[in-house]
């Protein structure tokens, strides 16, 4: 049999061709007809059979026994049990005292995104954590504070942009972020081919930085100095240019003021990039008609975060590339995820709430996943006594996972959904697996609204489910039913909303629902409006056509206009300039310790699938070949990093592809935790690089992890052992 789907494990969105026999998938390629992808797919595509066959997938409810191992439960048991247990913590703790935790992968999963919403407002916590927290947060509130909205994400327009400039972002392997764009590799040639230039600012010299025009080593954490630089000669050298934007900006006179301060030559020494080559690249950015500067990860998980991704979208307004082809564009995807944003009252916000034991600041109702351990282990009001994570490892993808690790270990209750037993629902007193994408349909509400084209694609389920599997969603509104607050006026309002919820409103009907009101639906053309009947249709996708020009109508802004200068952000400035001599003079012996993507892997879950581990062992440090020699470190040599929070031993690879005083470790490894039942990951269990993270450490404007530039001491281990694999 041949299905025709699309890959739902990056943001890529490519489209692929399964090919199975009974229940076994036998191969997998790239849907050569996709109207996006156009037959590209990297190698984790091949996981999508892996997974699926994947015997340590869990396909039945566990319940944690008394001795401490596991048992098979029925679901109606689970379920029961699940909802009697948090309803009793909450009724002893009060709402704080349950929290929840949504992964990375919810949002690959339409069921979860909407069933997880549903079931937060059902708990009523106040306790909520994400992976935003450790990732997109300071790319969202720009988006909030300047246009109105956080979902309103600029993306570039790589296909039409003859100046394309990243910091810290790794598209050749990660395959893109908040730029959903198969192919990057094809893209950023064309970019080169057509004349262009591709400039990469990042501490390591990466796998897209080999292919860019240019690379320049920045020091981590300092990205915000630099465009604060560039923004100083555009202000100076008078190139300031708004375009059709003219009318609908505020805050230019201040921004221009703030760069006052920062030429070129002043923050040089502190972010290691050289005034001339700021000063060009500033000018070309501003000559350049069809020019985007992006930011990923890189300058999210960082000190200032916040900062560098509001100063990036600044720059990209006042040189004219905002919303214009070639630059930093909005997209107009079928379903609209940024109002159904609005419709869920997920528009944002900032400022409101603070941390109970740290007062560390929350977003859009959301709190550092940074504070999450301490939460549950400080008594008192409000204490954290048990948990939901929903597609979520933070023991392994959070700082200071031992702590956390340590933590969950002495909660009340704690019950996941996830379909493994690994380092964090190893935790849980029920696991509750939902059934993998191979057997559900999809389609993927958020990233076609970050994708570099307007597309729609949707995906049949490949497989029946088995009698006893369950999806996301069926789980999730299953258990908000249970949780639903008794006893206050909106009892009947909720639980019918659970229940037609469950029922009636399945994630395909909703869909439906949503692509006729949207911008390609019946309000466009009668007749050819955009339905799920035509998608279903359509087995290689739609292409709804380039990105288009969406301001100011799209601003979402009281007074529909693009904030340049938000005072939340301004305020922040004078942290950052208190920190250039700290920059400029590293401590002894320091070096600065930065995370690294590979191409078979996929956060902390990819590990337990033969085909994405074999080879050499990956999690290795990589170390400038003058940082080892001072430290009398030799290729292979197994060494100590230690941090404030700990230790791992891992094996070095001497590389100048590092910025000297800077190493760099894999995340999501660190598998050799007791009790998981991930075979796999096991035996390549490497360490954990948020084990040597530090939970104290934040952006502490918006709570972001600062997971990059984390201050550590290396040394050989004496004698030489073997390291962790
Ligand atoms: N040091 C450092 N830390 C990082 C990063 C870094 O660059 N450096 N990156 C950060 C980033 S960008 C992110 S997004 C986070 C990720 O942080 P998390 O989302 O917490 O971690 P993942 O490793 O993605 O774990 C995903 C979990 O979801 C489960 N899962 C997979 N598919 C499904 C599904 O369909 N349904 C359900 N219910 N569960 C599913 C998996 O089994 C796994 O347990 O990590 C962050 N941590
Ligand atoms: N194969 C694979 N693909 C993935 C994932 C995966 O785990 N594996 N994860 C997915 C997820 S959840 C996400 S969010 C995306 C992330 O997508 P990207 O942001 O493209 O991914 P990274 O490879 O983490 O790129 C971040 C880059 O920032 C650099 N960097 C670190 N610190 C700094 C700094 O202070 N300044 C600058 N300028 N650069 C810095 C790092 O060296 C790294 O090259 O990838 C997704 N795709
Ligand atoms: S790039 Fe992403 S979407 Fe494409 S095949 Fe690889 S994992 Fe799947
Ligand atoms: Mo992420």
């Amino acid at each position: 049999m041949q299905h025709h789907r699309s890959c739902h494990l990056c943001e890529a969105l490519c489209g692929v061709v399964l090919e199975s026999e009974g229940e076994r998938v036998t191969a997998v390629r790239g849907d050569d007809d996709d109207a996006f992808s156009r037959g590209y797919i990297c190698p984790k595509a091949t996981s999508l059979g892996d997974i699926h066959h994947d015997p340590d997938r869990l396909r039945k409810p566990l319940r944690r026994t008394a001795s401490g191992g596991f048992e098979e439960i029925d679901w109606e048991t689970a379920l029961s049990l699940a909802g009697s247990r948090l309803v009793e913590v909450r009724q002893r703790h009060g709402r704080k005292g349950v929290a929840v935790y949504l992964g990375n992968p919810t949002i690959h999963n339409l069921g979860a995104t909407l069933g997880s919403q549903l079931f937060g407002i059902a708990l009523g916590s106040h306790n909520r954590y994400s992976a935003t927290s450790v990732d997109q947060l300071p790319k969202m509130l720009a988006a909030y504070t300047m246009y109105g909205h956080q979902l309103l994400m600029s993306v570039p327009d790589v296909d039409r942009t003859d100046l394309f400039v990243i910091f810290g972002a790794n598209p050749l392997v990660s395959n893109g972020s908040i730029m959903s764009a198969p192919g990057m590799k094809r893209r950023l040639d064309e970019i080169r081919q057509r004349g262009g230039r591709v400039v990469v600012f990042d501490p390591r010299r990466t796998e897209t930085a080999r292919v860019a025009t240019e690379h320049h080593f920045v020091r981590p954490g300092t990205d915000a100095l630099v465009v604060l630089s560039l923004l100083h000669v555009v202000f100076a050298d008078g190139l300031v240019r708004l375009g059709h934007l003219r009318e609908h900006v505020t805050g230019l006179d201040e921004v221009r003021a703030l760069a006052t301060d920062f030429s070129p030559e002043r923050t040089a020494a502190a972010t290691g990039v050289s005034a001339a080559v700021v000063r060009e690249l500033a000018r070309a950015i501003a000559d350049t008609g069809r020019a985007a500067v992006y930011g990923r990860v890189g300058v999210s998980i960082q000190e200032f975060g916040g900062l560098a991704n509001w100063l990036i979208e600044v720059l990209n307004a006042v040189t004219g590339h905002l919303d214009t082809p070639g630059g930093m564009m909005f997209t107009t995807p079928a379903v609209d995820l940024v109002g159904l944003g609005t419709l869920l009252g997920q528009q944002g916000s900032f400022g409101r709430i603070k941390s109970r034991v740290r007062g560390a600041p929350g977003f859009s109702g959301e709190l550092p996943v940074s504070c999450l351990a301490e939460e549950i282990e400080t008594p008192g009001d409000g204490q954290v006594r048990a948990l939901v994570t929903v597609a979520g490892n933070p023991v392994l993808s959070t700082p200071n996972g031992r702590r956390l690790d340590r933590a969950l270990a002495s909660l009340d209750f704690m019950v996941s959904i996830d379909p493994y037993l690994n380092e964090t629902t190893r935790h849980a007193h029920l696991i509750l697996p939902p059934t993998f994408a191979l057997e559900r349909e999809h389609y993927d509400v958020a990233l076609h609204a970050f994708a570099v084209r307007n597309t729609a694609r949707w995906s049949a389920p490949m497989f029946e489910r088995g009698p006893d599997q369950r999806h996301d969603w069926e789980i999730l509104t299953d258990l908000a039913a249970r949780v639903t607050a008794k006893g206050d006026a909106l009892d009947p309002l909720r639980e019918a909303a659970a229940r037609i919820a469950a029922q009636v409103v399945t994630p395909k009907r909703l869909l439906d629902g949503l692509m006729r009101v949207g911008p390609y639906g019946l309000r466009r053309s009668l007749f050819a409006g955009l339905t799920m009947k035509r998608l279903e249709a359509s087995p290689h996708g739609i292409d709804l056509g380039a990105l288009e020009r969406r301001l100011p109508e799209r601003l979402f802004t009281r007074d529909k206009k693009v904030h340049l200068a938000p005072p939340e952000l301004v305020a922040d400035v004078p942290r950052l300039r208190a920190r250039i001599a700290d920059y400029e003079a590293p401590a002894e012996g320091e070096l600065l310790l930065i995370g690294r993507r590979a191409l078979r892997s996929n956060n902390s879950w990819g590990h337990n699938l033969v085909r994405m581990v074999k080879g050499p062992p990956r999690c290795t440090l990589k170390l400038h070949p003058r940082d080892a020699e001072a430290r009398g470190i030799t290729a292979g040599d197994a060494v100590t990093i230690t941090s404030r929070t700990g230790a791992v031993t891992a094996p070095v690879e001497l590389s100048d592809e590092v910025m000297p005083g800077v190493a760099s470790l894999p995340h999501g490894w660190g598998h050799n935790r007791e009790g998981t039942r991930m075979r796999v990951a096991s035996a390549h269990a490497g360490v954990s690089l948020n084990d040597v993270t530090d939970e104290q450490s934040l952006d502490a404007l918006c709570g972001t992890a600062n997971l990059t530039g984390v201050p550590v001491r290396v040394a050989r281990v004496a004698p030489v052992t073997d390291a962790a694999h």
